[in-house]
């Protein structure tokens, strides 16, 4: 008896299965089609320092929303993603899960806010230099950014 209606068992399968991948690939967008960085810098460091900082403007052209969830780099032990809070008069820092970018929106990274933060530095970076920045995002999806190495000079900012 059964047999009989095992192929019509097989097409639905294969029609569901159809179905499904076609879904996916109409609705959702990859962070890397829809996001793109500009203005990305890392900040010099002097002989010794071996914490530094990416900064960079994420632009979210699409109409879903993405999130920045870890980045790494050849040129440091271990990459965070950071922000500023202001607590008791001081400035502190503190690692966070992730970096949202709205639909339509952007993120931006910047002395005071937001940042990628580079620990375990490898060697002092000099202006003229570039840090490669693999960005991940909450989708899976990576982007792939040089930023080129400023001296931004000191004081408050020396903590980034
Ligand atoms: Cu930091």
């Amino acid at each position: 008896m059964c047999s009989r209606f095992w192929p019509f068992g097989l097409l639905w399968i294969f029609l569901v299965l159809a179905a499904a991948g076609c879904s996916q690939g109409g609705q959702h967008s990859a962070a890397v089609e829809d996001v793109s960085v500009s203005g990305a810098f890392a900040r010099a460091t002097p002989p010794g320092q071996k914490v530094s900082a990416v900064f960079l403007v994420l632009t979210n052209a699409g109409s879903q929303a993405h999130a920045l969830v870890g980045a790494a780099s050849t040129v440091a032990g271990s990459v965070e993603l950071h922000e500023h809070v202001h607590k008791d008069g001081m400035m502190q820092m503190r690692q966070v899960a992730r970096i949202d970018v709205p639909a339509e929106g952007k993120a931006e990274l910047k002395p005071g806010g937001y940042h990628i933060m580079l620990i375990g530095l490898k060697g002092p970076l000099a202006p003229g230099g570039v840090v490669p920045v693999d960005l991940s995002f909450a989708d899976g999806s990576h982007l792939h950014v040089d930023a080129p190495v400023r001296d931004i000079g000191l004081g408050m900012g020396r903590k980034h």
